[in-house]
């Protein structure tokens, strides 16, 4: 009854912003991200009937906040006649900062909890049962260059090509550490129902995720670059254009993109993309990763950098 996964998160390139069932959490559009390899969640999963409630503790602190997402997400996977479970988390980078701890925090409890119970469930339904908890889990599932697509009633997700078969390397440039002054959730829903880009920016999604599935297919740098940046700046004018305005940049922000501008103009293969935070992602081939990292750490304002390979799908370690 107790079993231990780990995830990885993972950044999107085509961006989801936005629900069409907020209830069931069924993303508007699709999307296309890269799983990351050295940030990871580990997770210990020990459902037990002598338990009057589910307990979770994130890095040793109980994390009562998360918890009400966790039994949902359990309730949903297991059954609401479940035993109750004792969860703890461990996560190697900063949570709540627009570095997709959700991500990975969903996709190792559904891989930890369905071995735990003794489920037999196949990936794409672990990835809906994360997805359901929050919508970027279901991409941590799967490794590489991973795909998702919805429809009326459901997401489909896949690996469109796998970690090894197109090497990368992302930078992370940390620009703050608190936590984010809005959850992207509650965000993306203002966005839905205040910008006056939204519907113009669900319209066009299946545009950029048809054009960067070929740029990874043909293994296509610029064409990823340029379709990435476009699709990433385009989510921050939804937001940007939302009553009240959903900011999550700071003025170093600005100064990462201004460095990885600088990069692109020196002819070195790199791109920038940005989530719901204000943290900078500079994706790169992996002969300008000393480079990338180089320039951003020199960067005024830069707190810390990560660096990592992209990584594979969630999954079980044995005890
Ligand atoms: C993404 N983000 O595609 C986008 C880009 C943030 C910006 O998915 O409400 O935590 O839990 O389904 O997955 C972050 O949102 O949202 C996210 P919920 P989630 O990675």
């Amino acid at each position: 009854m107790r079993a231990t996964a780990v995830a990885q998160p993972n950044i999107a390139l085509i961006k989801y912003w936005g629900k069409q069932n907020i209830a069931e959490n069924l993303p508007a559009t699709g999307s296309l991200s890269v799983t990351l390899a050295s940030l990871t969640t580990r997770m210990t999963v020990d459902l037990n009937d002598a338990l009057q409630s589910d307990q979770l503790r994130v890095n040793g602190e109980p994390a009562a906040d998360m918890l009400p997402r966790v039994s949902a997400c359990l309730d949903y996977l297991l059954g609401a006649d479940r035993a109750k479970a004792s969860i703890d988390s461990e996560c190697n980078f900063p949570i709540a900062a627009g570095l997709a701890s959700s991500a990975s925090s969903f996709a190792a409890l559904v891989v930890a909890a369905s071995h735990a119970a003794g489920l037999e469930a196949d990936t794409l339904s672990l990835a809906r049962a994360a997805g359901r908890a929050s919508g970027s889990a279901a991409r941590s599932l799967y490794g590489g260059f991973v795909e998702l697509q919805t429809s009326a009633q459901e997401i489909h997700v896949e690996t469109i090509l796998a970690a090894e078969e197109w090497p990368m390397q992302v930078v992370v440039a940390i620009t703050a550490t608190g936590a984010k002054a809005i959850s992207s959730g509650d965000a993306m829903n203002l966005s839905a129902e205040t910008s006056p880009f939204y519907a113009s920016w669900v319209e066009h999604q299946d545009h950029d995720l048809r054009e960067a599935r070929r740029a990874v297919e043909a293994r296509d740098f610029a064409a990823l670059a340029e379709v990435s940046e476009h699709n990433c700046l385009k989510m921050h004018s939804v937001m940007w254009g939302s009553r009240p305005p959903v900011v999550y940049w700071n003025n170093v922000t600005l100064a990462c993109m201004e460095t990885v501008r600088a990069l692109q103009a020196d002819g070195v293969p790199v791109f920038f993309t940005i989530d719901a935070g204000p943290q900078v992602k500079a994706v790169c081939l992996p002969e300008a990763a000393g480079q990338v990292l180089k320039a951003l750490q020199q960067t005024d304002g830069v707190i810390d950098t990560l660096q990592s390979s992209l990584g594979n799908a969630a999954r079980l370690l044995e005890d």
